[in-house]
């Protein structure tokens, strides 16, 4: 027998689940934003929080329970749609779990279980934030945070964060690799794998840190290459997408999605994060990189691409939108996943055109007031004289 709340819960579940997703009030012209989160802590199985058995637990209370589902990885293997989320417990420890949609806009459900890494990195305290990188090589990779506690001081909360890979065929199988070493940076957090060879070598957009929270000498998302994917060792990281004083980018950044290959070049998705007097805020910005050389920077469209809004806004950590996947569908359509505020999971849908457009049409940020307000009134001046004609 089961307790009675189990079917209140289960049906509550089943409805929030089936529930089908939207288009929201939103209008920009290079995104839709769908109305509803497509993960949330309510989205977890019962079995993963619950003690079923009515002796062992008479008042059904939550045993294991969730805090989160945010940052996703994403992939589109056999016509269906996976996320590989990021479940935080209670307990403050991230894991993965993979969820499964036949569409990619609702109606995701986890499988039973979730992932259960090999437990090769014994000072490894955490794990969250795992890109999925579908690569020439055959394999699925997924390249995560690795954070462990930083013995070297008496500091409880000095961490050290490394870049973790494993790698798949199925997403139920998971081999662990060891972490990427960079040699030239003490920390690796928004560690991506670039899909293809480049040179004959794995690529990697990293995040160079001098220390776990703050990024100090990193000057932005560094790109580095490295012979061996089993022993990931990365001597030199060129600096792409750079840091700007008064930018978006001015505090950290990071790469969020494995980029998107085009005929104009590669088009990436990052995250940017500034100070404000009410903590980070996070935004995702775009930017390009050359088809044959994709450490080398094309375009760079000032300002943000999505920044939070409305309830994405509110959450554990609130103002921010940060984002781990996206999946390219084969006529070019493009559904972008990102967490509000590291608490759930929402979707936008583009297109390679229209994200294309906004990256190679947008103008560069020109740095200084006076200049952004020239740049705004030769757009209006533009604008005045088309309205002329056309009245
Ligand atoms: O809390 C916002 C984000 O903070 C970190 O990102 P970054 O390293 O760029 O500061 C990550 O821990 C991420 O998971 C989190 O969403």
């Amino acid at each position: 027998m089961l307790h009675e709340r189990y079917y209140i819960e289960k049906d509550r579940q089943e409805k929030l689940m089936s529930r089908k997703n939207e288009p929201a009030d939103f209008y920009n012209g290079v995104y839709t934003r769908y109305k509803y989160p497509v993960l949330t802590r309510q989205h977890i199985p019962l079995t993963w929080k619950y003690d079923l058995d009515i002796k062992s637990n008479p008042n059904f209370q939550e045993r294991l329970g969730i805090n989160a589902v945010l940052n996703s990885g994403a992939i589109k293997l056999n016509g269906k749609y996976y996320l590989v989320a990021r479940i935080e417990g209670n307990d403050r420890k991230s894991f993965f779990g993979v969820a499964e949609s036949d569409n990619g806009i609702d109606n995701f459900r986890f499988w039973d279980y979730p992932i259960l890494l090999d437990d090769t990195c014994k000072e490894e305290t955490n794990v969250y934030d795992m890109r999925l990188t579908q690569h020439e090589d055959g394999w699925i990779y997924g390249v995560f945070c690795s954070e462990s506690h930083d013995d070297s001081t008496n500091d409880l909360s000095a961490a050290v964060a490394a870049a973790g890979i494993v790698r798949t065929k199925d997403l139920k199988k998971w081999e662990r690799l060891p972490n990427l070493v960079t040699k030239r940076s003490p920390q690796q957090r928004n560690v991506v794998l670039h899909p293809e060879f480049v040179d004959g070598k794995y690529a990697f957009y990293t995040r160079p840190m001098d220390s776990f929270i703050d990024t100090g000498s990193g000057g932005g998302i560094g790109f580095g290459l490295c012979d061996d994917i089993e022993h990931a060792v990365i001597d030199e990281e060129k600096i792409l997408s750079r840091r700007r004083y008064h930018q978006i980018t001015e505090a950290k950044n990071g790469e969020c999605v494995v980029p998107i290959k085009t005929d104009k070049g590669w088009l990436h998705i990052a995250h940017g994060v500034r100070n404000t007097a009410a903590g980070l805020r996070y935004v995702l910005y775009a930017y390009a990189t050359d088809l044959n050389d994709p450490g080398k920077v094309i375009a760079e469209p000032g300002g943000l691409l999505l920044g939070p809004l409305g309830w994405e806004r509110v959450g554990d950590v609130s103002n921010v939108v940060f984002s781990n996947g996206a999946i390219v569908e084969e006529n070019g359509d493009i559904l972008l996943y990102y967490a509000g505020s590291d608490t759930r999971v929402y979707v936008a849908k583009t297109s390679i055109e229209l994200l294309s457009d906004y990256i190679f049409g947008t103008p560069e940020d020109p740095g200084r007031s006076v200049l952004c307000v020239q740049q705004r009134c030769e757009l209006i001046k533009k604008n005045l004289e088309v309205l002329k004609n056309e009245i």
